[in-house]
């Protein structure tokens, strides 16, 4: 398995629409792996495509040590008001208070290419809401208030030079820091 770059804030890649994927192959199985292996490093609970420089439909989850894979999602149901602060691997150091339904179903494809659905709630919900949101170019920064989302772009803005070429390479030895500069390499 293979750690994978993380794109970054800037990075166009970010606001593009994904395709919809039409076959399980090797090697979405093999970035599939990959991704989780990515999203375990860098500490978190989701992973979309986009993150990792990819165009399918798809996301890695794990919130509660119940790891899955969500091709081609759609939401079929959401309800209730929730606001929780929330950060972005593709943002880091980043957080705001995001307003989202509290309680969502979906339904998605395994890599059997099987269809399935979850109802969630609390933080699976957001993270499958912020999950989906990446398959459709949008970050959680677009939901701040105006006042939030300069600020938060504004610290962005000081922070993002750590990124050169707006990636953000992972280390897996826990000795090191997460973000490094190339020639560390
Ligand atoms: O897609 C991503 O950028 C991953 C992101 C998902 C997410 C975080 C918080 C709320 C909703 C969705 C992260 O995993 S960032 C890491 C993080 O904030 C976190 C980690 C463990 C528990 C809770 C949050
Ligand atoms: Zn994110």
């Amino acid at each position: 398995m293979s750690i994978l770059d993380i794109r970054v804030l800037g990075d166009p890649i970010l606001r593009e629409e994904t395709t919809p994927v039409v076959q399980v192959t090797e090697e979405l199985r093999t970035l599939v792996a990959d991704m989780f292996e990515t999203m375990y490093v860098a500490k978190g609970i989701g992973l979309a495509a986009p993150q990792v420089g990819r165009k399918e439909r798809l996301a890695v989850i794990d919130v509660d040590e119940d790891p899955f894979v969500i091709i081609n999602p759609e939401i079929l149901h959401a309800e209730g008001k929730s606001k929780a602060e929330e950060g972005c691997l593709s943002i880091p150091d980043i957080y705001g208070d995001v307003e989202r339904p509290a309680v969502v179903r979906i339904r998605a494809m395994n890599l059997d290419g099987d269809l399935f659905e979850v109802d969630a709630d609390d933080l699976l919900a957001r993270c499958l809401q912020h999950e989906m949101d990446h398959l459709d170019g949008k970050l959680f920064v677009d939901y701040l208030s105006v006042l939030k989302r300069r600020a938060a772009l504004s610290k962005w803005a000081k922070n993002k030079d750590k990124y050169p070429g707006l990636i953000r390479k992972l280390s897996r030895d826990p000795t090191r820091t997460h973000e490094h500069p190339d020639e560390e390499l």
